[in-house]
């Protein structure tokens, strides 16, 4: 059964990986896109892209989310067709460096932290109220098994993470009284370019990373998400973690 048709969806991070991944899969269901990154000829690529292919509309943002003003300014702009908001997908995030803590960069600390937690905030803070003017909706986090437990070089990654879990309680606490759902979503092992922008282009460390084992894809949290999406109206997850079938959680793999 398909109740996402016709709805609308806010996507942070769609360019690459798990959110442009989400945003094809949302758009074989029916869903109409508003699609937000950094870099605006991708944006358009993929906006162009799932325009030919799928029966829906696709409004991009260029927008950085660790800058309010660009989340305001973007949200403020939005067309009338595209202000009856449903979904909100917090995707973007990143981390930076695997050193220990004391021998990371204080930019590093920023940029991780500026995106992953207040740009989630940030931007939840500018959506939810479209979401409420709407009626009902649901609001999606992407946390990681990394919010879980601490690993050995992750500790601000980590920390973000587990932000992103408190915060997404304390949003479903908020909205207590609203017919909102909200979920944090906590992959472990995926492979995208995540490592590769961890390892600031260094390929063959970001490939080690997966060596030996099959992590999931990027198409398997997206069909996870929509199936998450996808539960009658009364089933709100709370929390879901998804794992490769090697991986028993954020710090155990058999590699083979
Ligand atoms: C990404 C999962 O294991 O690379 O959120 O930290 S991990």
């Amino acid at each position: 059964m398909n109740r996402l048709k016709g709805k609308t969806a806010f996507i942070t991070g769609a360019t690459a990986g798990i959110g442009k991944a989400t945003a094809q899969a949302l758009a074989d269901m029916g869903v109409n896109l508003i699609l937000t990154g950094r870099r605006e000829t991708l944006l358009e690529e993929i906006k162009e892209k799932i325009e030919s292919e799928y029966e829906v509309k696709v409004h991009t943002i260029k927008m950085d989310v660790s800058k309010s003003e660009d989340i305001i300014k973007g949200v403020e702009s939005l067309p009338e067709s595209f202000k009856k908001i449903d979904i909100l997908l917090n995707n973007a995030g990143l981390a930076l460096g695997m050193n220990k803590i004391f021998e990371n960069e204080y930019e590093d600390f920023d940029q991780v932290i500026d995106t992953n937690v207040k740009g989630m905030m940030y931007v939840t803070k500018a959506v939810v109220p479209y979401i409420l003017e709407n009626g009902s909706g649901h609001i999606i986090n992407l946390g990681s098994t990394a919010g879980d437990a601490a690993y050995p070089g992750g500790a601000v990654y980590c920390a973000s993470k587990a932000a992103v879990k408190a915060f997404t309680d304390g949003l479903r606490i908020d909205l207590i009284d609203k017919p909102v759902k909200v979920t944090n979503i906590k992959p472990g092992m995926v492979e995208t370019d995540f490592s590769v922008v961890r390892f600031k282009g260094d390929k063959e460390k970001a490939k080690n990373v997966y060596k030996g084992i099959e992590a999931l894809t990027a198409a398997d949290v997206a069909e996870v998400i929509i199936n998450v999406l996808n539960l009658p109206e009364n089933v709100q997850v709370a929390e879901l973690t998804l794992l490769p079938l090697y991986q028993a959680d954020g710090r155990t793999t058999y590699r083979k």
